[in-house]
């Protein structure tokens, strides 16, 4: 959900469009609730601008017109007949709702996608026969769907922050490791609405966490099995199956678009603009997965810009927290890339450069537009990690040599110093100095720069770590360190790029098995890319804690079957180690940009 958008005001919209609303009629009978904005002047023909969402076509009625049409201003303005459609099961729509309903069944969003556009294109007058879908998060999921088996006539898609794969990195699980806090309120307020038996006030999603402090509401409320004894009392399906498919088991599998993507784009389909937000806390990794799904086909272009969850939508995102970008790229984006796009692909006005990634650089705060991404000049390096916290591109030297910490499950590194409820989205650029004052967090850094390193693509990852428990958490994080005397923001300690890994999953996601207690395992894996400049005199750093809460659940450290159901009595301390040495070197490779 997105709140705090801009809008043109009801009576605008009502002077220059007529609403209608209509049950169309897909493949199975089903009718699903659609509502249309035509223009009022009718002598042009329009394309169809569609979204399609579980979060409400409201108001509905054909005499209550809603406040804002549209990705932005331009869109109204120039004329488009906006469609909104409740998805299947969801608000005034019949059947039944599936959480990313798999793909490939004799009805999926896809055939519902591909229905609809059949039926507003013969049966919705003065249209020019285009249709063009656009959605932001799970509305981005719908556009990504319709992109398999698209209608002929759908030949603009754009998926925003789209989920693509919730089990691996968008918002369910990272690598194993389950996003708490975030999911804890998200499913508190997306439940089954048409379940009628719920109390209303659980239906509007009202909860009352009793204190301000959510790291200490998360700690009190003990293992994850709590929370359905305590809050959700099993009425939530949503979450349950979160808390019963805690690996990439079928069910998980079955709701991965990604292959169903890399089929189609081996075909012909719509024009993609992929939208995401390199400071998303929710859905960074599914725009980044799209993108490279397509692998150089079809027509994709993959935008991502400095911003929150839905950051380009509203606001001019010329900041963040305390990171200013100078410039106001999301007006930039909703002007200049958004607009066009529709506009050439729709009604043939304009240019579309056709260009594979158009991109925001962070750190000297830049956009960039590449033929391929990452940019073909980015060469892979490492930054190794050292004795006495040194941080450099050149593997270490030393035979032996390790680094240690005591994880305490019961005192959980905080991922944020902020007290409040819910998932304060700025964590993402959040200070890091809090975290690395703690004797569980591992430090490295280089000294100041000499010259400004330019870092664009995915992030590796390589740790020969090891655990005296039986699982165990790995986080790495990737930090600009401000100098000392940088005005306003000295010595800030800028997080760039985070991720956990749970260590079950060492030799696949599929199957978790436990570490080898005291010997040194390799774990791997990928962080979702950045395209970011550390500047002359700044540092890079690289920080390595076991505990990110409550944004990640608690690893009990001790191998238990399910993490979920597992008891208070088996969360245990244990020393974690991670090696620096010749034939174990531990750090995390980059690609350096040119
Ligand atoms: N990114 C969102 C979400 C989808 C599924 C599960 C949890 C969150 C959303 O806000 O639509």
């Amino acid at each position: 959900m997105i709140p705090g958008l801009w809008g043109q005001g009801t009576d605008w919209i009502r002077g220059h469009y007529t609403k209608y609303e209509f049950r169309v009629p897909v493949r199975d009978g089903v009718k699903l609730h659609t509502t249309v904005y035509k223009p009022k002047d009718g002598e042009q023909k329009y394309p169809f601008l569609i979204q399609r969402t579980p979060y409400s076509c409201s108001p509905y009625g054909v005499d209550n017109y809603a406040s804002r049409l549209g990705p932005s201003e331009e869109f109204s303005k120039s004329g488009y007949i906006f469609v909104c459609q409740d998805v299947r099961g969801r608000h005034e729509s019949e059947g039944v709702f599936d959480e990313m309903r798999p793909h490939g069944g004799a009805v999926s969003e896809s055939t519902d996608t591909y229905d609809t556009v059949e039926w507003l294109v013969k049966n919705v007058e003065g249209n020019n026969g285009k249709a063009g879908i656009v959605g932001i998060s799970y509305p981005g999921f719908y556009a990504a769907a319709s992109i398999p088996g698209a209608h002929p006539a759908l030949v603009a898609a754009s998926p925003q922050a789209p989920m693509v794969d919730l089990f691996r990195g968008d918002d369910s699980f990272h690598n194993g490791a389950f996003m708490l806090a975030a999911n804890f309120g998200f499913y508190r307020f997306f439940v089954e609405h048409k379940e009628p038996q719920r109390p209303a006030q659980e239906r509007s999603g009202g909860f009352e966490f009793g204190t301000p402090d959510q790291y200490d509401f998360y700690l009190r409320m003990g293992p994850l099995s709590n929370s359905n004894e305590k809050y959700f009392k099993f009425r939530n399906p949503y979450w349950t199956a979160n808390l019963q498919h805690t690996s990439f088991d079928e069910f998980w599998k079955a709701r991965n678009l990604e292959p169903h993507l890399r089929e189609a784009f081996r075909g012909s389909g719509p024009a993609v603009l992929v939208v995401g937000g390199w400071f998303d806390a929710e859905d960074l990794q599914g725009p980044l997965r799209l993108f490279n799904a397509a692998n150089g086909k079809g027509t994709v272009t993959l935008v991502m810009g400095p911003w929150v969850h839905g950051g380009w939508a509203r606001g001019d995102g010329s900041s963040l927290g305390q990171v200013r970008f100078g410039v106001k790229t999301g007006e930039y984006f909703r002007q200049n890339i958004q607009f066009p796009f529709f506009e050439h692909y729709l009604k043939g006005k304009g240019e579309w450069g056709g260009m594979a990634a158009w991109v925001f650089q962070t750190g000297v705060n830049e956009w960039r537009q590449y033929g391929t991404w990452p940019p073909r000049e980015a060469e892979r390096k490492t930054l190794y990690f050292g004795a006495e916290g040194k941080l450099g591109f050149a593997a270490p030297q030393a035979a032996e040599g390790f680094d240690e910490y005591v994880s305490d499950p019961a005192k959980p590194v905080p991922f944020t110093s902020k007290v409040g409820p819910g998932v304060p989205q700025t964590y993402m650029v959040d200070d890091q100095r809090q975290a690395g004052s703690r004797p569980d967090v591992l430090v490295y850094q280089t000294e100041p720069l000499e010259e400004d390193v330019t870092i664009g693509g995915p992030l590796k990852a390589r740790l020969w770590a090891s655990t005296s428990g039986t699982d165990s958490d790995w986080i790495v994080k990737l930090i600009d360190v401000y100098p000392a005397n940088a005005p306003e923001v000295g010595g800030y300690q800028q997080l760039v790029r985070g991720e956990p890994f749970r260590g079950r999953f060492w030799k696949s996601m599929e199957k978790a098995e436990p570490l080898p207690p005291g010997e040194f395992v390799k774990i791997e894996y990928t962080l979702p890319d950045v395209l970011h400049t550390f500047r002359r005199g700044h540092r890079i750093m690289i920080q390595v804690q076991s505990t990110w809460f409550p944004l990640v659940d608690r690893n009990p450290q001790k191998f238990v079957a399910s993490i979920p159901d597992t008891k208070a009595e088996n969360f245990v301390k244990a020393r974690q180690r991670v090696s620096r040495s010749t034939a174990m070197p531990s750090g995390l490779e980059v690609m350096v940009v040119r």
